[in-house]
C-alpha cells in the first residue's frame, strides 16, 4: 500500500476523552472513530489488524478441530424466554420490536441460539462430541462503556459451543479450549494467564478468564510469580488427547492465579511471599463449563447407547476479538506510539523515502515494495512529500515493526536502513538483503 493513496487519518493533538494509552493511540492512530458510545468505526488501519486477529483465532480454532459458522445479531426474545434469561439479563441487553410487535434483542452471546440449532439437527451421541463456533458482534449496553474498544457497548466476539453425552467429555472439551487459548494469545504476542473466575450470567462452576497484565486492567488479579515464566510455545499436541490436553491444563493452571471474584486470601498465604503478585489484568477471554444449564430447560437431547434421552452437557468459550486490539497495544508501545507484534501488524514493513521525487531513491524505493510483494508481504510506502522527521513519526506511531529508511546518501554507496520498531536498533545493509532479513522474520523465504 502506498500511504499517499491510503486513508489513514492520524491525529496530531493527543484526544482529551481517551483515558488510557491503548484508546489514545488507536485515536490517534486513525484506526478507530467513536460513532457513539462505546460503539466504533473500524476504520482501514484497525480493520487490517482486527482481521489479522480472526485469522489467527480461524486458525488456532481449526487446529483444535472447531467448526466455523455464522449466527445473526438479532435474536428472538422467546429462546431466551425458554432458558430464563430474558428476564434475568437485565438492563444491559438492548431489546427491540420489529414492524409486527414482536420482541427481539441484539445478541449479548449465543448459548440459547445455538442450543436450539442443535435440538433441531442433532439426536444422537453418534453425532457427539460437537463444537461450533463463530465470530461475531456483540452487544451489551454496558453502564460504562470506556477506554475504546476494551469496554465498548458493541465489540466482536468469538463464541464457540461445545455438546457432548459426559460431564467428563465435556470437560476434556474446556481442557481443549484453555490448551488452543494459550495458544492463540502467544501467537499474538500477549501471555495470557488462565486465572480462576466467577461464571457471572453465563452460569456454570468451572470457569477460566484468560487475563493479560497491565496497570489499566479493569481487574484485580493474585497469582504466583512463577507462572510469568510459562511459555506454550510450538509445541505439538495431540487435541484429541485427554491426557495430553490435561497435561497443559495442570501445568498452566495448578499455581495460585484466581481474580478478585474468587481470591482466597488463606490460600494465597500459602504461596512463598517472593512469589506473591497482586496486579491489574484485562480479561482477553474466559470459558466455562455449565452442564446441562441450557440443554435441560431447552430440552437439547441425545439418545445414548441404551436409546435413553438425555441432556447434552455443554460448555462456551469466548474470545475478546476487538478487545484484544486494546490489550495487545497497552502491552506493547512506548512513548512515540504502538509496537505491533509480528503476529498481528497492520503491515509487514514500513518504507520511508527520504527524497520523495528523486529519480534514484523513487526507483529503489518502488524496487523494495516490489520484491516485498513478491514475497507475500504487505509494505506500507510512504511516499508523501513530507519531512522526514514527519514520516518517522507516522511509522512510530503506527508502530510497524520494521522500518526501511531509503535516502539518497545510502543510496550511493549502495545500503539502505532496517530499523526495528521494538530496539530503535538500525542497521546499514544492501537493499536485496534488508528484503531478505524481513522475509525470514516473518517465515516466508522460500528456501
Ligand atoms: N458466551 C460466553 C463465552 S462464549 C461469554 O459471553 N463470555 S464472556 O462474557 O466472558 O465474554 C467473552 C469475552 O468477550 C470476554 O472475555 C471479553 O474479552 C470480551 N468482552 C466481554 N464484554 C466486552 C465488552 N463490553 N467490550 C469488549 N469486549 C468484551
Amino acid at each position: 500500500m502506498r500511504l499517499s493513496r491510503y486513508f489513514l487519518p492520524v491525529l496530531k493533538e493527543t484526544p482529551s476523552e481517551a483515558q488510557i494509552v491503548s484508546h489514545r493511540l488507536m485515536l490517534r492512530a486513525g484506526m478507530i472513530k467513536q460513532s457513539s458510545a462505546g460503539i466504533y468505526s473500524w476504520l482501514p488501519l484497525g480493520y487490517r489488524v482486527l482481521r489479522n486477529i480472526e485469522q489467527i483465532v480461524h486458525e488456532e480454532q481449526a487446529r483444535a478441530g472447531h467448526i466455523p459458522m455464522l449466527m445473526p445479531t438479532l435474536q428472538s426474545a422467546d429462546l431466551w424466554r425458554e432458558s430464563g434469561r430474558y428476564d434475568a439479563y437485565g438492563p444491559e441487553m438492548l431489546r427491540v420490536e420489529d414492524r409486527h410487535g414482536r420482541d427481539m434483542l441484539y445478541g449479548p452471546t449465543n448459548e440459547e441460539l445455538i442450543t436450539d440449532i442443535f435440538r433441531s439437527h442433532v439426536g444422537s451421541y453418534k453425532d457427539l462430541p460437537l463444537t461450533l463456533y463463530h465470530i461475531q458482534w456483540k452487544f451489551r449496553d454496558e453502564i460504562r462503556p470506556r477506554f475504546g474498544v476494551m469496554r465498548g457497548r458493541e465489540f466482536l466476539m468469538k463464541d464457540g459451543y461445545t455438546f457432548d453425552l459426559t460431564k467428563e467429555d465435556a470437560l476434556h472439551a474446556y481442557n481443549r479450549h484453555l490448551v488452543s487459548y494459550l495458544r492463540t494469545y502467544e501467537r499474538m504476542g500477549l501471555q495470557a494467564i488462565p486465572m480462576r473466575a466467577d461464571s457471572g450470567p453465563i452460569g456454570g462452576d468451572d470457569t477460566h478468564e484468560f487475563l493479560v497484565l497491565a496497570d489499566t486492567g479493569e481487574s484485580e488479579v493474585f497469582y504466583d510469580a512463577e507462572i510469568t515464566d510459562l511459555k506454550f510455545g510450538d509445541r505439538a499436541i495431540n487435541y484429541d488427547s485427554v491426557e495430553e490436553c490435561q497435561a497443559v491444563l495442570e501445568e498452566f493452571t495448578s499455581r495460585y492465579a484466581r481474580t478478585d471474584e474468587t481470591h482466597d486470601a488463606a490460600e494465597f498465604a500459602k504461596v512463598p511471599e517472593d512469589r506473591r503478585r497482586t496486579a491489574r489484568g484485562i480479561e482477553v477471554g474466559q470459558i466455562f463449563y455449565f452442564g446441562t444449564k441450557y440443554s435441560e430447560p431447552m430440552g437439547a437431547t441425545v439418545a445414548d447407547a441404551d436409546g435413553t434421552r438425555v441432556p447434552v452437557h455443554m460448555g462456551s468459550h469466548g474470545i475478546g476479538v476487538s478487545r484484544l486490539l486494546g490489550a495487545i497495544i497497552e502491552a506493547s508501545h512506548d512513548d512515540k506510539g504502538i509496537i505491533w507484534p509480528e503476529g498481528v501488524t497492520p503491515f509487514h514493513a514500513g518504507i520511508v523515502n527520504l527524497k520523495q521525487g528523486d529519480a534514484e531513491a523513487d526507483a529503489a524505493c518502488q524496487s523494495l515494495y516490489d520484491s516485498l510483494k513478491a514475497l507475500g508481504l504487505d509494505p506500507l510506502y510512504d511516499d508523501r512529500n513530507e519531512r522526514a522527521g514527519g514520516k518517522f513519526a507516522t511509522m512510530d506511531l503506527i508502530g510497524l515493526p520494521w522500518r526501511i529508511t531509503v535516502g539518497p546518501r545510502g543510496l550511493k554507496n549502495g545500503v539502505v536502513e532496517l530499523t526495528s520498531r521494538r530496539t530503535g536498533e538500525s542497521e546499514e545493509l544492501p537493499p536485496e538483503q534488508a528484503v531478505q532479513r524481513i522475509a525470514s522474520i516473518y517465515g516466508t523465504v522460500n528456501a
